[in-house]
């Protein structure tokens, strides 16, 4: 039987507590930091050489939807009841809203240094000392907004701008494409400013702290948002049957984008699974 993804904001009191307290318990048992670990090995953009298959590329999606995966299976191994809420940052939009709430995921880091002081998270709580970062902090840090030059989430007309894209993604298959549903929802923008980031990298610019860059893991609402940003997949999927991951076949040797993405039937490192594996994961769990 698949199980459910809930809305953060439908959770009930005893929900967020056992959520709460799994990912503290995977954290204790040092799962946590693989997982960081892994999103910062796989964090080289465009700009760099070798095959890319988490970021900047068609396989952004099924390579968050594998993680998640993983992470929700070292949750269920503590406490076979939690599964990954998804944050609607089309709805909860404000500093104060869930998943910010003292019982979830705590709230904006404070003035000075940005430290999340309060929830569950805070460094004072002694349960969340970052250990695999970019950075030296050892505490968690947020800029929810961006205080010094504020940005807003984007909207749902944002994401329905990327969900009526018919084609899943086009050549060059990379951050500069302009028209193709994954770019248009993983958000690069060709623009200069910052400003011009879109759906999923505009919400990371909007969290801040960390929440930018390579080890934007050690937030927990890195999963929440990628859950939300995983339905979007199923929802782009049901608007428009039939259409499909592309590309299907691997770039040949005189593409410059030989070698460099993941093909539909090619494996996803650092998994022995492929995108078309993970295109239908309605058996394992779907949303509410
Ligand atoms: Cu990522
Ligand atoms: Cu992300």
């Amino acid at each position: 039987m698949a199980y459910v993804r809930k809305d953060a904001g439908t959770l009930t009191g005893a929900e967020k507590r056992r959520f709460v307290k799994a990912l503290l318990e995977v954290k204790r048992r040092g799962e946590y930091d693989e997982f960081v670990r892994m999103h910062i090995e796989y964090f080289p953009s465009d700009g760099e050489e070798g095959l890319r298959s988490a970021h900047m590329a068609p396989s952004f999606l099924p390579w968050h939807r594998q993680l998640l995966l993983e992470l929700e299976r070292a949750l269920r191994r503590v406490d076979s009841s939690v599964t990954v809420p998804y944050w609607d940052w089309t709805r909860d939009r404000t500093t104060t809203s869930v998943p910010w709430t003292e019982d979830l995921l705590g709230g904006d880091g404070r003035r000075s240094d940005h430290q999340v002081t309060t929830g569950p998270f805070a460094h004072r709580e002694g349960n969340w000392t970052i250990k695999v970062n970019v950075t030296d902090d050892s505490f968690l840090t947020r800029d929810l907004g961006r205080s010094r030059e504020p940005i807003d989430l984007p909207t749902s007309d944002d994401l329905k701008w990327a969900l009526d894209d018919p084609v899943y993604d086009v050549a060059p298959w990379d951050s500069t494409v302009t028209r193709g549903f994954r770019n248009k929802l993983e958000g690069w923008d060709t623009g200069r400013d910052e400003g011009s980031l879109r759906n999923h990298n505009r919400v990371h610019r909007w969290v801040g702290g960390a929440m930018l860059g390579g080890a934007s893991v050690n937030d927990p609402v890195f999963w929440l948002h990628h859950a939300f940003v995983d339905l979007q997949w199923y929802r782009w999927q049901r608007r428009h049957r039939g259409a499909r991951y592309l590309p299907e076949k691997p770039p040949g040797p005189r593409d410059e984008q030989h070698g460099r993405i993941v093909a539909r039937h090619q494996k996803l490192p650092p998994w022995d699974l492929t995108p078309d594996e993970l295109e239908d994961v309605g058996r394992i769990y779907r949303y509410a």
